[in-house]
């Protein structure tokens, strides 16, 4: 990776959290020139540039040094370390701070018919989910041996469709459990958005441009609460 002079930060393009993260950064004084593919936008009023970006990609682009911070939500963060450190690999990046939006759970969920009293009430079934990673740890951590399903989507519809009898997936509200008769049994995970980085602090004056902005967002935050 060539040294650069300029901190970047990914934040997610289009989605749940894209419009709070942008808004967060303008009231950092953050203002951005938007480039005609909007995928980067160059910082005008600091040497602090945007990367706009699918919210999966982020710890990537951080392990890869492509970035040095992003804002993702913890559920990605978790999901992408668990994985790595299933395979007893290095994790190259960290959640720095939580940033109070974007609120969730990832929780596991079964018909509302099933019986459920404690995690091995889980025993044998087979688990729907995005977060196979997170999901598996937690049912290793409570001695539970199930069949963990990996889905890209629609994780919801899984024991209707009969792919699986469980599921483990984002809950905020619980409408989507409730409109598919599905009850929530336990949590895995809170999250919400966080700001994301690499173990260290770059050794040049993005190091200082980082603590600038980290301070500036806490700053932000304390604000709003
Ligand atoms: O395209 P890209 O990959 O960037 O976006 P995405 O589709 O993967 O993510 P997106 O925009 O849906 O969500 C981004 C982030 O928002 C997530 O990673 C979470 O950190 C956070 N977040 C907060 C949520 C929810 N709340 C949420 N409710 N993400 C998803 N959901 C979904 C959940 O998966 C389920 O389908 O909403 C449904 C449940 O909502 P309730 O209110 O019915 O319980
Ligand atoms: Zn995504």
């Amino acid at each position: 990776m060539k040294p650069r002079d300029r901190l970047r930060i990914a934040v997610q393009k289009s989605g749940r959290l894209s419009e709070v993260s942008q808004d967060l950064l303008a009231r950092c004084g953050l203002k951005f020139r938007h480039s005609r593919d909007k995928l980067f936008c160059f910082g005008e009023s600091l040497a602090i540039d945007l990367l706009l970006v699918r919210d999966d990609d982020i710890p990537g682009l951080i392990a890869d040094g492509v970035c040095d911070l992003g804002i993702v939500g913890r559920n990605v963060l978790a999901e992408q370390q668990a994985a790595l450190q299933s395979r007893e690999a290095v994790v190259p990046f960290r959640e720095l701070l939580p940033l109070g939006f974007g609120r969730c759970r990832l929780s596991i969920a079964i018909p509302q018919e099933l019986d459920y009293a404690e995690p091995s009430s889980l025993q044998g079934l087979r688990i729907a989910t995005t977060y196979p990673a997170l999901t598996a740890q937690w049912l290793q951590q409570a001695g539970v041996t199930a069949k963990v399903v990996v889905l890209s989507g629609s994780v919801e519809i899984a024991p209707k469709l009969g792919t699986a009898d469980a599921i483990c997936d984002l809950v905020s509200s619980g409408a989507t459990l409730q409109a598919n008769q599905l009850r929530e049994v336990a949590g895995i995970l809170d999250s919400e958005a966080v700001l994301a980085a690499a173990p260290g602090l770059p050794p040049d004056e993005r190091g200082e441009l980082q603590e600038l902005l980290l301070r500036r967002i806490e700053g932000v935050i304390q604000v709003r609460e």
